[in-house]
């Protein structure tokens, strides 16, 4: 079964530790897509909630002291529960306060799986990457290394992306090309990407599993972008938004099998 079909089975809980900027679009953004969003920031409780979760989505996207802590405290208790831990490095590179809490979050919780554009990859691995407040700059680079190394350092799944999404556990490395221009003029959609990666890898227990999870919450996520774009006809971006949360409520296992580009290599 799809693992697309397997989320709207069983209506995974996501437990996000997100940014003011994202809240309600990646709420209704999970929900659409069949997953059920809990966001939950207290230190009273945000053990508790990790532990319940089918996996936690973290995100310093509008990060502060208080929000570093409840953080940590998430992450930490969902490794001592064995729930999968996302993290989405809003902004890493962009001030010294994010990139270092961002290096002390890697440091101290065990993330299974980083999302990022291509600057913030960098900056949680110590790297330099030109970046311009939370949007990627330009850059040069081998994007592909980049992942590679950052995946291998980590000893995680790490998924850079852009106009090309690139996947990689340090071994296998997958390229998806689905996806739309339009997806750049919404804020957040980063950030909900991130937790649709939690709720794809919510419901996949064996982690020998998860990149090909992850790569189908990728392909399926870009997808849903390109029909939402023809059903916009135009009209604009704030029509794309709604149309983009309709095509992810929509969305068929059998329109991602048949319409998904995935490219797939080993580097040994
Ligand atoms: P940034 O802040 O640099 O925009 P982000 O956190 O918003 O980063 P993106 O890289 O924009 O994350 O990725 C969000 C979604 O947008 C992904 O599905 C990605 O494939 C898609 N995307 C980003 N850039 C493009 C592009 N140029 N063409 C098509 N799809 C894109
Ligand atoms: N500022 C701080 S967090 C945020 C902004 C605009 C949202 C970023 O969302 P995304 O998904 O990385 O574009
Ligand atoms: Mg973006
Ligand atoms: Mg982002």
């Amino acid at each position: 079964m799809s693992i697309l079909q397997q989320v709207r089975n069983r209506n995974p809980l996501v437990h996000n530790i997100t940014n003011v900027v994202v809240t309600n679009f990646t709420a209704n953004g999970l929900l659409a897509l069949g997953a059920s969003p809990f966001m939950a920031y207290a230190h009273e409780e945000v053990e508790d909630v990790a532990a319940m979760a089918g996996a936690v989505m973290l995100n310093i996207g509008t990060l502060d002291p208080y929000t570093v802590q409840s953080i940590k405290l998430a992450g930490q208790a969902a490794n001592r529960a064995g729930v999968p831990v996302i993290f989405d490095p809003v902004g890493a590179g962009a001030t010294a306060y994010r990139t270092a809490a961002a290096l002390e979050i890697v440091a101290e919780v065990k993330v299974d799986i980083v999302r990022g554009n291509v600057a913030e990859v960098a900056h949680v691995i110590g790297e330099n990457w030109q970046i311009k407040g939370v949007d990627a700059g330009g850059g040069a680079g081998d994007r592909k290394e980049l992942a590679l190394r950052a995946a291998r350092k980590l000893g995680c799944i790490v998924v850079i992306t852009g106009e090309q999404d690139i996947l990689t556990d340090g071994t296998q490395l997958n390229i998806v090309t689905n996806g739309h221009i339009l997806l750049t003029r919404v804020t957040g959609t980063g950030c909900l990407l991130s937790s649709v990666v939690a709720a794809f890898a919510a419901v996949v227990q064996d982690a020998e599993r998860r990149l090909e999870a992850v790569t189908e919450a990728v392909a399926c996520y870009g997808l849903a972008a390109e029909l939402a774009v023809v059903d916009a006809g135009g009209q604009g971006t704030g029509s794309f938004q709604t149309a983009f949360l309709n095509r992810l409520s929509t969305i068929t296992p059998e329109q991602v099998n048949e319409h998904c580009r995935i490219q797939r290599h080993i580097y040994p």
